[in-house]
């Protein structure tokens, strides 16, 4: 298996999933800020031009960084990050279903119509007026999710899972590009300390320098 990597936050998602399991599969770095994805050499491997993508043995590629955990952990069931009984997973993609639809993809495309447009206009459908509006979706889905916490420590309770790690990746990624959440949520606020306290949080972390 190769992953193709980026100095990306979807790929750090997937990152700090094998760092979380204790995986390691070989990977190579693919440059997207200089676009190299979106030429017919990596089109070739995934035609979405998106990084991450899992290049299999039998030759097959796969993309969208959830469905690369979810495969993942099918191969390698332990440690559980999505579940390991049926309701586990259903509560784990409960989570990191609230967490994307509602969150990390209107940061993601904030991102891409503000600070982003530059590199985003040529190879996506970009709408700077969209831009100042998805920020706020975003920042009110966040108190709405913070008001939906439950004891914790994590979304799932007593249970870490990806559905902590795709929020807390996102989340420290907005923090860079001009979409800081407050800190001060009081169930929210306290979950980040903690994740980024974690080893994984610190090594997926690395390859964000150039961000
Ligand atoms: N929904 C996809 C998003 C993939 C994605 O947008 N990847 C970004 C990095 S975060 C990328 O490759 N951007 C470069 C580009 O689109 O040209 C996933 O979660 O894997």
């Amino acid at each position: 298996m190769l992953i193709y990597d980026a100095h990306s936050p979807a790929p750090r998602c997937l990152r700090m999933f094998l760092l979380e399991k204790g995986l390691h599969i070989p990977a190579v770095t693919v440059d997207v800020f200089s676009g190299e994805n979106r030429q017919q050499a990596f089109l070739g491997v995934n035609p979405t031009g998106q990084t991450p993508a899992l290049r299999l043995d039998n030759g097959n590629t796969l993309s969208e960084a959830v469905a690369i955990a979810e495969y993942l952990e099918e191969l390698h069931p332990t440690p559980a990050l999505i579940g390991s009984t049926p309701e586990e997973r259903a509560q784990t993609r409960q989570w990191w279903r609230r967490v994307e639809l509602n969150i990390t993809e209107f940061i993601h495309n904030a991102y891409h119509y503000a600070e982003g447009l530059e590199r985003f206009a040529p190879r996506i459908p970009a709408v700077p007026e969209a831009a100042e509006g998805l920020k706020r979706v975003a920042q009110d889905r966040l108190c709405w999710l913070d008001n939906m916490f439950g004891p914790g420590p994590y979304l799932c309770g007593e249970r870490f899972s990806a559905a902590d790690i795709w929020l807390y990746v996102w989340l420290d990624f907005a923090e860079t590009v001009n979409q800081p959440f407050d800190h001060a949520l009081p169930r929210i606020g306290p979950w980040f300390e903690q994740i980024a306290g974690r080893s994984a949080a610190t090594l997926s972390r690395k390859l964000m320098a150039s961000i």
